[in-house]
C-alpha cells in the first residue's frame, strides 16, 4: 500500500495538474544518458526498510530534503510489487493497491517528475501490491515509491542511476530513498538546494551481517498523526529538536563503526539512543507528538530483559505503535517468543534483511 504519509509527501501542495514546476527535470546528466525504448509495462519490487539512526525533520518541504542523515537496513519479507502499464495520453493516471482503485492523485505528481525527466505526458495505471498485511500499520511507503521509481524508470526507458533513482524516490518520501539499495544504507542529508547530493548509499551487504527483525504488532489501526506532520511539527515546536540533529552525526559515525565492525552491542546503544531521542523530541512538541501505546513500551521492557539476560536483541521504533526488535540469527526464536507473550502484542511478522529496488 501507499501510505497516505507519503501522499501528502509528494507534491506537497504544488501538483496543479501539469508538470511540477519545481521538478529537477531535464538536467544535462539526464539529457545526455542512454536511453533505452520506453515499454508498454514494467514492473519492479523494493523491500521496505526500518531506520537505526532515524530521519525526522526535513530542511526543505518542497524538495523532501532531510534535515539530517539517517541509516536503515532494508527488510526482505516486507515487499512492494508494482507495474506501470502505459496508457492512453489523455486523461488521468489509474492507480490500483492490492486490486482497489485508489485516488490516482497518490501518485501523479510522482510520475510527473519521471515524465518531465523523458518529456512525455503519457498516462500510467499503476498496479501496486503489498507482500505484508496493509493493516499492520507499517511504513509502506518506503518500499511502495522504490518500487514505483525504478519501474517508472524502466517503462519510460530513462535508465537512470541508482543514485538518481534515489533521489527521485525521496521525492515521493524520504525513506523511500533508502530502499533502493538493500543491506545497510545510509542517507546523505547533502549541502545543496537542489537535491542532487541528498540521496542514499549502500554501506554493507546483507551477506556482511545478517541480522534478523521481529516486528511486534500493537495496533492495526491508522496512526492519528502522519510521518510528515509529526515530524513537521516537531521541527516548528520542538524545543528538542536542535539537540537532535546536533545528535545525529555522532550517531551516524557510531553506527557506521560498529556495522563495520558487526559489533552489535555498539549498534544496539545507538540504534535504540537514536530511536528514544527520536521520540523525546517529538513528545517535546507542542502539543506533544506520542507515537507509543502502552504495549510498545512493554515490549521495550522486554527487550530489554532479554538483553540484560545476554540475549543480542535492541529495539527501535518508528512514527507509529510497533516495536521492531533487530537481534542475531540465534536469539530470534526466543526474542518471538518473548514478544508473543507481551500483553497487547497483536501478531509478529519476522523478517531477514533484503536486497534494492529491482525489476522484475
Ligand atoms: C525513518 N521515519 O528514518 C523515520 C523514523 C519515521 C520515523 O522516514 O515526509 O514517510 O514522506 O519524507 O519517509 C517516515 O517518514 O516521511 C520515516 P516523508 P517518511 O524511517
Amino acid at each position: 500500500m501507499i501510505g497516505r504519509d507519503s501522499l501528502e509527501s509528494v507534491c506537497r501542495g504544488q501538483h496543479t495538474g501539469a508538470i511540477i514546476p519545481s521538478c529537477p527535470a531535464r538536467n544535462p546528466s539526464d539529457m545526455n544518458r542512454h536511453r533505452s525504448k520506453p515499454r508498454l509495462q514494467a514492473s519492479a519490487s523494493a523491500g521496505s526498510n526500518i531506520a537505526l539512526v532515524k530521519y525526522w525533520g526535513k530542511r526543505d518541504s518542497v524538495l523532501n530534503l532531510p534535515a539530517t542523515g539517517s541509516l536503515s537496513i532494508t527488510l526482505d519479507a516486507l515487499v512492494t510489487e508494482t507495474t506501470v502499464i502505459a496508457a492512453s495520453r489523455a486523461g488521468a493516471d489509474r492507480l490500483i493497491i492490492n486490486e482497489q482503485e485508489a485516488d490516482p492523485d497518490r501518485v501523479s505528481p510522482f510520475i510527473d517528475l519521471f515524465r518531465a525527466i523523458a518529456g512525455t505526458e503519457q498516462r500510467f495505471v499503476v498496479e501496486s501490491s503489498n507482500s505484508f498485511p496493509t493493516a499492520a500499520g507499517l511504513a509502506s511507503s518506503a518500499s511502495a515509491f522504490a518500487a514505483l521509481a525504478v519501474a517508472m524508470d524502466a517503462a519510460l526507458g530513462l535508465e537512470l542511476t541508482a543514485e538518481r533513482l534515489s533521489e527521485m524516490a525521496r521525492r515521493g518520501s524520504g525513506s523511500a530513498a533508502r530502499s533502493i539499495y538493500g543491506g545497510f544504507v545510509e542517507m546523505q542529508r547533502g549541502q545543496r538546494d537542489d537535491g542532487r547530493d541528498a540521496t542514499a548509499h549502500a554501506l554493507a551487504s546483507v551477506d556482511h551481517w545478517p541480522l534478523r527483525v521481529v516486528v511486534a504488532v500493537t495496533s492495526t489501526q491508522a496512526k492519528s498523526v502522519s510521518s510528515t506532520k509529526g515530524m513537521n511539527h516537531t521541527v516548528a515546536s520542538s524545543a528538542y529538536y536542535p539537540a537532535w540533529v546536533e545528535q545525529v552525526e555522532q550517531d551516524l559515525e557510531r553506527a557506521r563503526t560498529a556495522i563495520a565492525a558487526r559489533d552489535f552491542t555498539g549498534l544496539a546503544e545507538v540504534s535504540e539512543a537514536s530511536a528514544l531521542a527520536m521520540h523525546a523530541s517529538a513528545m517535546a512538541a507542542r502539543p506533544g507528538v506520542i507515537y507509543f501505546a502502552p504495549a510498545t513500551l512493554a515490549c521495550i521492557q522486554a527487550v530489554r530483559g532479554l538483553r540484560d539476560n545476554g540475549c543480542a536483541v535492541f529495539f527501535t521504533v518508528d512514527a507509529g505503535p510497533q516495536l521492531k526488535a533487530v537481534c542475531l540469527p540465534e536469539d530470534e526464536a526466543i526474542v518471538a517468543d518473548t514478544l508473543a507473550r507481551v500483553p497487547g502484542v497483536q501478531r509478529l511478522i519476522r523478517t531477514g534483511l533484503g536486497e534494492g529496488a529491482r525489476r522484475i
